[in-house]
């Protein structure tokens, strides 16, 4: 069955990851860019695993310089999540990549991105708010630099600060004052943890940065300690299964443990995290769950009441999507 038109919360999108190839082909052209090593033949991204596919992203990345360039992408991506049932989602942004952390230039994509994202509101009524992240292989002294970024910038649109990159590099609580400085400034936390890392990491991210959600923790699977703890603390993950599948975790959805972790009472969220480098949307996403556990319209209605309480919109944002 198609679930395109089912609605949806999403809570783990990277904007420059969501980026269509067109997109960024077409801007490559534009400003003369060779983007040779980022595409393959058939003009998909190309990478081989994971240390790879973050290569691809930064360079695929660099064609996107002005906040005009992120207001174009900001509509592209929305109306592909429109187009796939999603009425309100979150999604990582960097000032590394916007503004190279100069708090002035990253005000200017913000604002460039917002005014966007209320024009596209206005058209197709998906709901964006942003959550600044840092880029863990970019090491504690740049994510400092982004938390105040952050801090400064945190309101009604930023609600949230985060980590990607590398998992293998340093250990979470490295990054221990951004995470603070960013609470401090009463924005909500999150951090990929549990994806390459094991279930060390993820008690690293809510012990030592004291994260309300987790990006993956799949792995919290080989760990059924930890798996309970999570249920008891109702410490949210956002499992993007399309990406784990894509990227060598699982071999497919039916080795996924996203059944499991939910039928041991985790609080489960679906995301597509970089959708076209995965070959995913968020339709294929729940097409994907049906087939491999017969999931239907009860069980991604759940998923997305747990979206809703996990949100970090402010409360009357929440209501507005009930
Ligand atoms: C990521 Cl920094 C970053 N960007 C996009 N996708 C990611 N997955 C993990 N880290
Ligand atoms: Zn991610």
């Amino acid at each position: 069955m198609s679930w395109k038109t089912f609605p949806k919360l999403e809570l783990h999108l990277h904007i420059e990851g969501a980026a269509p190839p067109k997109f960024i082909r077409g801007l490559a052209q534009e400003k003369s860019i060779n983007l040779d090593r980022v595409f393959d033949e058939r003009g998909a991204y190309a990478y081989r695993d994971f240390p790879e596919f973050l290569k691809v992203y930064e360079a695929a990345t660099q064609v996107l310089k002005t906040p005009r360039d992120y207001q174009r992408l900001t509509r592209a991506v929305l109306e592909n999540c429109a187009e796939n049932g999603v009425i309100y989602a979150e999604t990582f942004i960097s000032p590394d990549f916007c503004g190279g952390r100069d708090l002035g230039a990253w005000r200017e994509y913000l604002h460039a991105i917002q005014e966007i994202a209320a024009e596209v509101e206005a058209e197709l009524g998906i709901i964006l708010r942003g959550i600044v992240t840092c880029i863990r292989h970019f090491g504690p002294e740049k994510a400092k630099e982004t938390a105040i970024c952050a801090a400064e910038t945190a309101g009604d649109w930023i609600v949230g600060f985060g980590m990607g990159g590398d998992e293998t590099i340093l250990r979470q609580g490295d990054y221990a004052w951004a995470f603070d400085c960013a609470r401090e400034a009463g924005l909500r936390l999150t951090t990929h943890a549990g994806e390459w890392g094991g279930p060390d990491a993820i008690r690293q991210a809510i012990d030592d940065l004291r994260v309300d959600r987790i990006g993956h923790g799949v792995r919290a699977i080989e760990d059924p300690r930890l798996v309970d703890i999570l249920a008891e603390r109702e410490i949210v993950l956002e499992i993007c299964p399309g990406s784990n599948v894509a990227l060598g975790l699982y071999r497919n959805f039916a080795a996924h443990p996203i059944a499991r972790l939910r039928d041991a009472g985790v609080k489960v969220t679906v995301s597509t995290d970089d959708p076209p480098f995965f070959h995913t949307t968020m339709g294929r996403e729940y097409e994907e769950l049906e087939r491999a556990f017969g999931w239907g319209a009860e069980d991604f209605a759940a998923l997305n009441d747990t979206a809703l309480g996990a949100a970090f919109c402010d409360p009357a944002t929440r209501e507005s999507l009930k």
